[in-house]
Formats: structure tokens, C-alpha cells, sequence
């Protein structure tokens, strides 16, 4: 399977790692394809309970029988200011009607890579609980054990008999560690971290890169898949059928991980208004022109908005909108270089812990429970979303061992804060109003680019935080 972004290094051999995947480029480029230019490139819940959630909140003491669908929509590596409501060059109406809809949630968590953000939305415990590391890696093949308890299991005792992933797995690709075992009961797209967006196949780039086989990493179920299309048009089409598909009488649980717009940089020729960039055949990660590479990319989000479009209008086209829980969220910040991303104005980007890392757009949607148009700036993380999905679904007794917050009543409007601080890393810790990276503090609340260490003014924040890091490592 392909190797991910992550396993490229420390971010701070830039030098060597735009030469390692330029170079890398170049020999996928002579070896498999002609190469033209470098680039051309319910009634449920009607009446009462309905009206109640328009001004408070629905416990699911007041919801008998009755749980909503619950639809998440994960990008990959989309960078803060990547999303149109953020004020970004990068079009997303789709997203940015989405946030307008539901309830923004301006301070959301995330680890600073692809796997560990999987392993811990899906299970509700920090990855490192399960031995995943945080720093990349190129020998550690960090996976999800079989045993893990993951979100899909839980909403199935719950009574969730359609579950549904698509897209991205990359939490394992053996057998014991694939989807179809860890409760899903429908799987579609790639099982690795990087494939081609057209030909689905894995691109292998660092050390003999050139003497690796590409892959295909395209499945349905078990069984590989010779779909053909474009992957973030593709996995959209499989959410969307998932959803015409489903019994409006039972509800789903639908896992949408797209891959966009995590490297390669290949977009749709149709969205990519240059004439000079060869979208076709690119088999380039990226190209040497940052320009370049916005453009691309830029057309890789407005592939994923749309996409995310088409399942919120499938849902709508139901009738599903009210009694459907839909979480959009980023896995991690955006590739800070090379022109790709923009997480202004946070600081730093994809594998690291300062916020263009870990702070990522999000916003969720439940209509017939909350009411939309809010924003919410407690710091909340992707270990929360297991167990208030649980307490929404209806699960009395949560799982053991779960580092993650029931975060119901903060979405609701109806709890100001939680009193917690969130783990991002041996290193760092962040809460509501400081974060600690090393031996920085910031007062992140007021300083979110982290411009200002104000740990010397700071000793006892300092001190607390670091014994609180201790007992969390
Ligand atoms: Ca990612």
C-alpha cells in the first residue's frame, strides 16, 4: 500500500524532502507514463420534540426509539484557510452553506497526521493508547488493532444495522485489520494512504521508490475494484447510492473519508482552468511551481465541496435533512509548503503540533436537535466524537478506557465549557485558555497564530500543564 505523507520525515528537512518527492515524480513519470510537459497539469421527529430543538436541545430520553442518521464527512490534509468561510482564495459554497446550516465548531482538535485522527475519531481513545506513533516514521507500519473497539461496533449494539465505509481506510490493509472487521458492513475505496486519483493505484516514492510495484488500491468489500473515474467523484457516487439505497426507517451510519485533497496533486482537467497544467496524465505528487500547485489543488477542494454537496442534497432529496447527524471535519491542517495549503493564520501545517496542524474546519449538523447557525469556541477533539455519538445513539454504558468527552450539552448551547485539556502530542497539551508546546506556553485563546511564548509570565500554567502532560503520555 502507499506509503503516507506523514512517513516523509521531520518537517524541518524541507531541503530534502521536496528533492525526495520531486525526484520521486520525475521516476514514476519515466517509468510508467509518456510524459507530455512537467504539468499540464419522520415523522419521528415532528411536533414537540422538533419544536423543542429549534430553541434548546433533545435528550435521547425524549427520543423513544428513535436515532438519527449519522454521516461523517472527512477530508484529508484540508488546511484551515482551504474552505471558503475562512475567508479563502479556494471556493467551497457547499461547505460554507453547510457551516451556515449547522454549528461551527472553531476550535476543534485533531492529530497532526492521517492515521492517528482515524484511529482516535473511531475509537474515542488517543492513538497512542494503541502504540501509534505521532512522528513519522518510514518503518513503523502504524495500524488499529483488531481489537479496538471502533465507533461502527459500538453503533451497531446500538442498533445501526447499516454502516457504511467509504473512502479511505488507511488503518490497516491485512485482513484482520480491514473495515469489514472492525464493523462496518460495507466498504468501498482504498485501504492505504495515497493512491493515484485516476488510476487508483499506489505511488510509491523515497528510498527505491522505482523498484516498488504501483498498486492497485481500489476495493469493493474484499474484492479489488476496477471503477473508473475520478477517486473523490468516485467516493462521492458510492455515499450518495449508500443513502438512496438505505430504508428511511432504519437509520445508518455512513463514514465518508475522502482523499482529497491529500497528495497527489491531480484534479479534474474540467476544474482546472490552465492550459499549461497536464491534469490527464500527471503523475507528479506535486510540481516545482507553488502556483502551480494552489491552482491544482484548489480544483482538488472544489471537487471535494462539491461532492460533500452532492450528499447533503441526497439527503435532503429523502427527506432526511431533520433527523440526520452530519460531521464534517479536516484529518489534520494542510500541507504548509510548496504552495499546497494555507492554514493562515494559524501557524505551521500537517505534522506538526502548533495549530495549522491540529486546528482544522469543522462544523456539525443535527437539525432536529440543535439549532444551526452557532458557533462554538470551546476547544472540543476528535476523541469527543465516539462517545457523543454513543450517548446520541442511544448507548446507556459507554466503553471503557475512553479519552474523549460526551460533548452533547457544549453542542447544545447549554454547557460553556468543559475544563479540560486536550493531548496533541508528548509534547503538548492545549485547553481553553493556554497550550503548552514544549517549554512554550501561549495564551491560545487570545494568540492562536502562537506568536507570543508567555511561559516566563506563566510559571504555575506551566508547571500544571506539565504534570498533566506526564500522566497522559
Ligand atoms: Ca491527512
Amino acid at each position: 500500500m502507499g506509503l503516507e505523507w506523514s512517513d516523509l520525515g521531520p518537517t524541518h528537512h524541507d531541503t530534502q524532502l521536496i528533492d525526495s518527492i520531486i525526484r520521486a515524480s520525475r521516476n514514476m513519470e519515466a517509468k510508467t507514463f509518456r510524459v507530455r510537459r512537467i504539468l499540464r497539469l419522520s415523522s419521528w421527529l415532528v411536533g414537540v420534540v422538533a419544536f423543542w430543538g429549534m430553541y434548546s436541545t433533545v435528550s435521547q430520553a425524549e427520543l423513544p426509539g428513535n436515532k438519527p442518521n449519522i454521516v461523517i464527512l472527512l477530508a484529508d490534509d484540508l488546511g484551515w484557510n482551504d474552505v471558503g468561510y475562512h475567508g479563502s482564495s479556494v471556493k467551497t459554497p457547499h461547505l460554507d452553506r453547510f457551516v451556515r446550516d449547522g454549528i461551527e465548531l472553531d476550535r476543534f482538535y485533531v492529530a497532526p497526521y492521517c492515521v492517528p485522527t482515524r484511529a482516535g475519531l473511531l475509537t474515542g481513545r488517543y492513538p497512542h493508547r494503541f502504540g501509534l506513533r505521532y512522528r513519522a516514521n518510514f518503518a513503523v507500519r502504524a495500524t488499529l488493532p483488531p481489537e479496538a473497539l471502533t465507533l461502527a461496533e459500538v453503533l451497531a449494539d446500538a442498533g445501526y444495522a447499516r454502516r457504511a465505509c467509504i473512502g479511505k481506510w488507511h488503518l490497516g490493509d491485512s485482513q484482520q485489520q480491514h473495515p469489514l472487521k472492525q464493523g462496518f458492513r460495507h466498504f468501498y475505496g482504498m485501504l492505504g494512504g495515497m493512491v493515484h486519483y485516476f488510476d487508483h493505484r499506489t505511488i510509491p516514492f523515497g528510498a527505491n521508490a522505482e523498484n516498488r510495484p504501483r498498486l492497485l488500491d481500489w476495493h469493493r468489500g474484499h474484492d479489488i475494484c476496477h471503477d473508473e473515474g475520478y477517486s473523490t467523484d468516485l467516493i462521492g457516487n458510492e455515499a450518495v447510492r449508500f443513502i438512496e439505497r438505505s430504508s428511511s426507517e432504519q437509520p445508518l451510519f455512513l463514514y465518508v473519508a475522502f482523499n482529497a485533497p491529500h497528495l497527489p496533486l491531480h484534479a479534474k482537467p474540467e476544474l482546472l482552468d490552465r492550459a499549461d497544467v497536464d491534469t490527464d496524465r500527471v503523475t507528479q505528487l506535486l510540481t516545482a511551481d507553488e502556483t502551480t500547485n494552489r491552482a491544482i489543488y484548489s480544483a482538488m477542494v472544489a471537487s471535494l465541496d462539491a461532492n460533500v454537496g452532492r450528499i447533503l442534497a441526497t439527503i435532503d432529496q429523502r427527506g432526511l435533512r431533520e433527523r440526520t447527524l452530519v460531521l464534517f471535519l479536516s484529518d489534520n491542517g494542510g500541507v504548509a509548503r510548496f504552495g499546497i495549503s494555507d492554514n493562515s493564520p494559524l501557524r505551521g501545517g500537517k505534522n506538526m503540533v502548533l495549530e495549522g496542524g491540529v486546528r482544522v474546519p469543522v462544523a456539525i449538523r443535527w437539525p432536529a436537535a440543535w439549532r444551526g447557525g452557532r458557533k462554538v469556541t470551546e476547544p472540543l477533539a476528535y476523541i469527543d466524537v465516539l462517545p457523543t455519538l454513543a450517548r446520541i445513539a442511544g448507548v446507556e454504558r459507554l466503553p471503557d478506557g475512553l479519552d474523549g468527552k460526551d460533548v452533547f450539552e457544549v453542542l447544545a448551547g447549554e454547557q460553556p465549557t468543559l475544563e479540560r485539556n486536550i493531548y496533541l502530542g508528548p509534547q503538548t497539551l492545549v485547553g481553553k485558555r493556554w497550550k503548552l508546546v514544549d517549554d512554550e506556553l501561549f495564551s491560545i485563546a487570545t494568540d492562536p497564530g502562537e506568536t507570543i511564548n508567555v511561559a516566563q509570565d506563566h510559571p504555575a500554567a506551566v508547571h500544571s500543564l506539565k504534570r498533566e502532560l506526564a500522566r497522559l503520555r
